[in-house]
């Protein structure tokens, strides 16, 4: 039986808690084509090829379980999420990335895209998800594959993830052009991009 008390993690400045795990995203939920459905690791990886798993091939490596809150730069947190997936430092062991590296693009359907420090990115508890409180993840929520960056705002984990591009200079993603911050830290409040001046 799963037992988690709501409401008691501590919580980033500016942040408030909202019950259950409404949904939000840019553009429509997209629908899952089993058939052509890729997860592709390319730009500039050590070999120089693009790798493509299908979600068969995801769903047979190594998985772990976090727990965390998520929090909308919009200033929403929610709670009692337990993600399983795949840890996404398996990605970098799986199709290493060349030497001169630095930052990902997290690519999802529809060209949604996030930027991640290499750090952040291989942290331990980053995970492309699958399954969420012992379920599937819903088509809402992502499914088939969701990237979960627990200690940053959720618009750098992008639902219905497809891609992940190596790259040797950060790159603004979608919300990074439209003016949110790109490193995102909601302990530091890193919310807007005109915070990067400051
Ligand atoms: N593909 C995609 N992923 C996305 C977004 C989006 O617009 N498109 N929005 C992000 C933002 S801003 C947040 S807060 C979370 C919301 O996730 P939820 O709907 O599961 O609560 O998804 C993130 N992932
Ligand atoms: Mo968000």
């Amino acid at each position: 039986m799963r037992c988690v008390v709501v409401g008691t993690e501590p919580l980033p400045p500016g942040q408030r808690r909202v019950k259950g795990w409404p949904v939000s995203h840019y553009g429509p939920v997209p629908r899952f084509r089993q058939d052509t459905w890729r997860l592709q690791v390319f730009g500039a990886t050590a070999s120089g090829t693009t790798y493509a798993w299908t979600l068969d091939e995801i769903a047979a490596l190594p998985t772990t379980t976090i727990t965390t809150d998520l929090h909308c730069a919009s200033g929403t947190t929610t709670g009692d999420h337990e993600f399983l997936g795949v840890p996404a430092a398996t990605v970098w062991e799986l199709a290493p990335p060349g030497p001169r590296v630095t930052h990902v693009m997290a690519w999802a359907e529809y060209g949604y895209s996030a930027n991640l420090r290499l750090a952040d990115f291989a942290s331990p508890r980053t995970l492309m998800a699958t399954h969420h409180n012992g379920e599937q993840l819903t088509a809402e929520h992502g499914f088939p594959l969701r990237l979960v960056v627990p200690h940053l705002y959720g618009y750098k984990g992008p639902k219905w993830l497809r891609g992940i591009e190596y790259m040797t200079q950060d790159r603004h993603g979608f919300w990074e052009e439209r003016g949110y911050h790109n490193i995102a830290d909601p302990w530091a409040g890193l919310r807007y991009s005109y915070q990067e001046d400051e």
